[in-house]
């Protein structure tokens, strides 16, 4: 194929799939999912907790930190806490009750950093960090992801809390009773911590830390590691992460494809609602999950949309601080 026909078909389709998703926009808009605010430095976050992560980063980019030490001080806030069943310390485990942790983080100038399946070290993200600094590498996983940490200063510890120990062992009789296998019979709720960051300048960075799916097959890794899908930054357009079922993101590559959306024009909100109608047609049959978005861009423009019902996440700048429940598709 000549390269002037190519050109001509990639424009094409690029035509009608904005007309597509225009008409998509356009049926869904709400202004629960974003605000006007547009200040920086800005700081987004997903959940609740996201809150006082949020601060928490804030506060560091006013003390003169950059943004990675903003975005690990932020979500070390989340992996600390023992209350907080999703993230680091006090994360439900998988199947055989192991907390086995993924997180990744990306910087202004594209630089990445994940581990995946990491066990007993209460803060993932600063072992992705350190894989993006001191590594030759980009993603570490399990045993290897552990050694890393380990020989860098990190401490192990035991990151499974007696309250989520006996629940697990509840769960495993509840599982032997049933006679079903127990990762099937899995839903445990949670509540990935995904942070995304601009400061003063412009610059743009993120990070996504979580015990991923509780009581998950051993080995199971989400989409929290895995850059594009879990997180996607690109300085000169903007950045995306991702919570919820990780396999419905992996398989779109959300967090990439929103990135994409907002570099052909698309606004934060549009584009992460492209990447839920993806993600909601290839799971035609089976759409009882969640999966949400925050995207922010160059601009400091932001939004959070989710698949269903019941999402929300924290904005922060120096002078707007709040929680905001987005819109979502599926009413
Ligand atoms: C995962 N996306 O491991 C993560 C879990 C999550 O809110 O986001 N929970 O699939």
């Amino acid at each position: 194929m000549s390269l002037s026909r190519r050109k001509f078909l990639v424009n094409s389709a690029l035509i009608s799939g904005a007309v597509v998703t225009n008409s998509l926009i356009a049926s869904n808009q709400s202004n629960k999912s974003t605000t006007n605010i547009q200040e920086l430095p800005l700081i987004i976050s997903t959940w609740s907790h996201g809150f006082p992560a949020s601060k928490k980063a804030l506060k560091v980019l006013a003390n003169n930190g950059n943004l990675l030490d903003a975005i690990t001080s932020g979500i070390n806030l989340s992996e600390n806490d023992p209350a907080n069943h999703s993230v680091g310390l006090g994360g439900y485990p998988d199947a055989d009750g192991n907390v086995t942790l993924d997180a990744s983080i990306m910087d202004w100038s594209g630089n990445a950093g994940s581990v995946a399946c990491l066990q007993g070290i209460k803060n993932p993200i600063n072992v992705a960090r350190l894989v993006m600094e001191k590594s030759k590498h980009v993603f570490l996983t399990g045993n290897g992801a552990q050694k890393f940490a380990l020989n860098n200063g990190f401490v192990k510890e035991n990151l499974l809390t007696e309250k989520i120990k006996v629940e697990w062992e509840k769960w495993i009789e509840s599982q032997k009773k049933r006679m079903i296998d127990p990762v099937l019979g899995s839903e445990k709720n949670h509540d990935t911590i995904g942070l995304l960051a601009i400061d003063k300048d412009g610059n743009i960075a993120g990070g996504v830390s979580t015990s991923g799916w509780g009581y998950k097959h051993p080995g199971r890794v989400g989409d929290s590691p895995i850059i594009g899908a879990g997180l996607f930054v690109d300085n000169e357009i903007g950045a995306a992460c991702a919570t919820g079922l990780g396999e419905r993101v992996i398989e779109t590559v959300g967090s990439f494809l929103i990135v994409e959306m907002m570099r052909q024009g698309f606004s934060p909100l549009e584009a992460i609602k492209i990447a839920v109608e993806r993600l909601k047609k290839r799971s035609n049959n089976n759409q009882n999950f969640q999966v949400a978005y925050i995207a922010l861009n160059k601009n400091g423009e932001h939004a959070g949309y989710s698949l269903r019902n019941g999402f929300e996440y924290a904005i922060v700048t120096n002078s707007y601080a709040k929680m905001i429940t987005t819109d979502y598709m599926i009413k």
